[in-house]
């Protein structure tokens, strides 16, 4: 069988050498920060999930809607809903459309509830860089303290369908 000869094969630059130390030393720090970064980091929204059937989580919501309308939205019809600061507020997603209008006060927390009925839609909440996957089937809750006035606008940010697009809802801080 055919060898190549013995250091056929030349020999590490010391600047080489140096460069691969340096590249797997970087290799073994991005690694570590990776399950670090999950911990330590501050882009995890603090939340929790729970398993729901979508006709159960509807019930819910209509109930939420039924107690807590404030107003309509004279534009989309959708009820305005001021949930008590300190307890559950609900949001649902399906197509095409977030449901109801939350009315929340600056400074209070919330317990903000969030799934979809239909398919999987995307929470994206502008201009802040708030993003949360939503599934039908499960239920996702989120402790929130809003920060700042003024009108918020919850956009889709995961393809959902041919109306993708005009699924806009809204959250109001007074
Ligand atoms: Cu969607």
């Amino acid at each position: 069988m055919w060898k190549p000869e013995n250091n056929w094969w030349k020999p590490l630059d010391p600047i080489e050498k140096r460069w691969v130390t340096i590249a797997f030393i970087w290799c073994l720090f991005l690694t570590a920060m990776m399950p670090i970064w999950l911990v330590m980091g501050k882009q995890n929204v603090p939340a929790k999930t729970y398993k729901i059937l979508p006709a159960d989580y509807m019930k819910v919501v209509d109930k939420f809607v039924e107690q807590y309308t404030v107003g309509t939205d004279e534009t989309t019809g959708i009820p305005i809903v001021e949930p008590p600061p300190g307890g559950n507020a609900f949001i649902l997603a399906r197509q095409f459309r977030w449901y109801p209008i939350l009315k929340l006060k600056e400074g209070e927390t919330y317990k903000i509830h969030i799934s979809s009925i239909d398919v999987q839609h995307g929470f994206s909440l502008q201009p802040t860089n708030l993003n949360l996957q939503v599934l039908p089937g499960y239920g996702y809750v989120a402790e929130i303290v809003p920060t700042q006035k003024g009108d918020f606008t919850i956009v889709c940010n995961e393809f959902c369908g041919l109306a993708h697009h005009l699924m806009v809802g809204k959250i109001i801080v007074e």
